[in-house]
């Protein structure tokens, strides 16, 4: 291998693993690593965004969208500190990423020298830190084999974020390391016994439901699952934001398992006999703070079938469990032979009628966002993808949008389950960098939007949603932190404190990053406007504004209050 800097010898191991676009904010701490992709521009994009926490979610983005790891770069302490809530996102959403730091020279380690950080401890590795594992790299020569490492730590069992650091020095020294090939991840079957015992459990069962989510599935594994739910006729729900999971559109589809869960679906996983809860982790969100599902002992069987051996029995004492690979568990259930008879039916058709009703809006005037979601989708190819940070806003979106299952279009959802803010527009952008023939849509709460709004900047110079894929921004402005005023007014009512918010022109705004941009007042206002976007030659921006009383497709924040002052009066 000819002699080069290790700064070109990484850029190079990333080419090797696939990555043609990484992104991140430039620092003088790794240099040596942008004169890599600029070495190799032909092969491997940087994309330079405008804030780390924009940046590390757009990683965690890419990771999400190729099920490979999403490449972030950033600078020393700032840096790190502010990416950090891209890697909290793709610990708690089980994402494939690695950041790369740039790291102080050695010659200065251990002197809290200029933005000096300790890694290790900052980024702590475990089953409730931010990363999977975390390493600094002081052997040029080394720089494959911890990116190789890197690759498989964050693809295998339960996937998660990897963070490397990497002094300066060390990338600036000469290697003569090889590029090691393409690594693929080594995949768990499960286990033929345990899958006898499921097959009973269902044979048994007189109410079975199953919960579909978490990450590393694949197209078959999403075909095997819909197979494995016909031949069974099972009733499929989607985890917390991994709502794309199964489609959506299918007559098996009973709802999404998580925030705003519609109280119907709520009461029947309550009710149900045996769950199948198949790769999502049984968290807060998914287990409506776990009651759907009571801790630790749950009333109904569970199976949890899951890729990572810690989170099988991480909080419930589940009847079986089962540890494998979401690309390889649905293609052995859908295997099992089911009885010509099926005790649950009707149970199985209650179900599906029940999300039928749900899917009908109440009218609100004069600006629905039921119907705006539904014009939405009615308006944008059925492979658009949807993309939001955290907020009540999302709760339209993920009621009213049916997302096609992955074995459509791969991932049509990109929404943290970390419940972080700020998510929306970063991973909304890179979407739309990484597949320029898709349309991208992000719905934003009006403090979600800002949280990352400079990233508008991003895709104006990179051009992104300027070809056959458009990139749309819809803004919901209800003047407020919603969810926190919603949940004041539950416990404090009437005491409104540190909710209200001070917003921008956000048409004004958009135009001056570039963005084509208009104001939506009614409901009759928003189809033209959205054609319009859609026809615009770059992005845009449509600003809707609406009542703070709006709080949710369910109640509004009137009633809440009136509810809570009821009860208070005793
Ligand atoms: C980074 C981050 N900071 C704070 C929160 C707490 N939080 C959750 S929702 C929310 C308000 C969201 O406001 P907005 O985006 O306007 O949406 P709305 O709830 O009004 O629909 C806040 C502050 C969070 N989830 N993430």
């Amino acid at each position: 291998m000819t002699e080069r800097i290790a700064g070109h010898a990484l850029v190079e191991a990333l080419i090797a693993q696939g990555v043609t676009t990484a992104f991140g904010v430039p620092g003088e701490s790794y240099l040596a690593v942008l004169d890599g992709f600029h070495e190799h521009r032909e092969h491997i994009r940087f994309i330079a965004c405008r804030q780390e926490g924009g940046a590390a979610f757009m990683a965690e983005a890419q990771g999400k969208l190729t099920g490979r790891p999403g490449i972030c770069f950033v600078t020393r302490g700032p840096g790190a500190t502010n990416a950090s809530i891209g890697v909290h996102t793709a610990f708690q959403d089980s994402t494939p990423m690695v950041l790369f730091v740039g790291q102080v020279a050695s010659d200065q380690r251990d002197r809290e020298a200029f933005q000096e950080m300790d890694y290790r401890q900052m980024f702590g590795p475990g089953t409730l830190g931010l990363a999977k594992w975390v390493a600094e790299i002081h052997d040029p020569d080394r720089v494959p084999e911890y990116v190789a490492r890197a690759f498989h730590t964050a693809l295998q069992g339960r996937p998660g974020p990897v963070v490397l650091a990497l002094p300066e020095d060390m990338l600036t020294a000469p290697t003569r390391a090889p590029v090691l090939p393409r690594i693929e991840p080594a995949l768990a079957w499960p286990a033929p016994g345990a899958l006898r015992d499921l097959r009973a459990m269902l044979v048994a069962a007189k109410r079975p439901f199953v919960i579909a989510g978490g990450s590393g599935w694949d197209a078959e594994a999403a075909r095997a699952l819909q197979r494995f739910a016909e031949n069974w006729q099972l009733p499929v729900g989607c985890g917390f934001r991994f709502q794309d999971t199964f489609d959506n559109r299918h007559p098996l589809y009973a709802g999404d398992v998580g925030i705003g869960i519609a109280p119907k679906l709520a009461a029947r996983i309550r009710e149900a006999d045996l769950v199948v809860a198949l790769g999502v982790r049984l968290g807060e969100m998914t287990t409506g703070g776990y009651s759907l599902l009571a801790a630790p002992q749950p009333s109904q069987t569970l199976v949890h079938v899951h890729a990572g051996a810690e989170e099988l029995g991480r909080v419930y004492a589940a009847d079986l469990l089962l540890q494998s690979s979401m690309a390889c568990a649905a293609k052995a259930l859908e295997t099992l032979a089911a009885p010509p008879e099926l005790a649950w039916r009707e149970w199985t058709a209650a179900a599906a009628a029940d999300l039928e009703a749900n899917r009908v809006p109440t009218p609100v005037a004069p600006l629905d966002l039921a119907e705006v979601m539904l014009t939405l989708q009615r308006l944008v190819p059925e492979d658009a993808v949807y993309t939001n940070g955290a907020g009540n806003f999302s709760n339209w979106l993920h009621r009213f949008v049916r997302y096609p299952g992955l074995q459509h279009h791969g991932r049509t959802q990109l929404a943290p389950t970390s419940g972080a803010m700020g998510y929306g527009v970063p991973s909304a952008v890179a979407a739309a960098l990484l597949y320029p023939e898709r349309t991208v849509v992000n719905v934003a709460g009006d403090g979600d939007f800002l949280m990352t709004g400079q990233e508008l900047a991003t895709a104006t110079g990179y051009g992104a949603g300027r070809g056959a894929g458009k990139l749309i921004s819809i803004v919901v402005d209800n003047g407020s932190y919603g969810t926190i005023r919603m949940h004041q007014e539950r416990e404090f009512p009437g005491r409104v404190s540190g909710s209200d918010l001070f917003n921008p022109d956000f048409v004004a705004l958009a135009q001056a990053y570039g963005w084509h941009a208009a104001r939506v007042d009614a409901t009759a206002q928003f189809e033209p406007a959205l054609r319009t976007a859609l026809a615009a030659d770059r992005p845009a921006l449509l600003h809707l504004k609406l009542d703070t009383d709006v709080i949710s497709s369910r109640t509004t924040l009137a009633a809440i209050r009136a509810a809570a002052e009821a009860r208070q009066r005793g």
